[in-house]
């Protein structure tokens, strides 16, 4: 498709010449020449609108990958500080299925937003609700699931943290990495 509508566009100019150009001898025959162009012109504008843009291409050929699975606990039963595992490791252009889960009795945030903010979110599932769209940080109350399906597009090393009062300080951080 992309190809007939670059072939199409790259001899217009030549096509609208030719078709001007096109020696006429009855006045009669102007309007059908008129006519024609105006079809032509139709015809390419039409061709244009109809491809689908790159972004929508993109996120088809994502959707059809099986998501990599990932679970992150925040927290744990013995109500430790900390995020397990605390090291993540992704790779640009692919699409996960983060699982965050949180065993403690306290509850917890998922805050990462330079990383957040180089991904791309299909959608966050919790309970019976789907979220779409940008997400920039999660809280898991006592007991929480969350499915965090992404796709990472920017590499770089990120840090993740809970801001909760006093959980940063006692260790719950992390790093993420994000590579090409
Ligand atoms: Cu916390």
């Amino acid at each position: 498709m992309l190809c007939s509508v670059t072939k199409i566009t790259k001899h217009l100019p030549q096509l609208l010449i030719t078709i001007f150009n096109f020696h006429i001898s009855s006045a009669w025959l102007q309007p059908i020449q008129r006519s024609l162009c105006f079809l032509v012109l139709i015809l390419c504008f039409s061709v244009i609108n109809s491809t689908p843009t790159l972004a929508d291409n993109l996120s088809k050929d994502l959707l059809k990958q099986a998501p990599t699975e990932i679970t992150v606990s925040l927290g744990n039963s013995a109500n430790e500080l900390k995020f397990e595992p605390n090291n993540l490791e992704f790779i640009t252009g692919k699409r996960y299925n983060l699982r965050l889960t949180n065993p403690s009795q306290l509850k917890h945030y998922f805050t990462a937003k330079d990383f957040a903010d180089g991904i791309w979110t299909q959608k966050v599932e919790a309970g019976k609700v789907e979220i779409k769209g940008a997400i920039h940080e999660l809280e898991l109350k006592p007991g929480a699931t969350a499915e965090w399906v992404f796709v990472p597009l920017k590499s770089g090393k990120y840090s993740l943290r809970c801001p909760i009062p006093g959980h940063t300080e006692a260790g719950m951080t992390g790093v993420i990495t994000v590579s090409n």
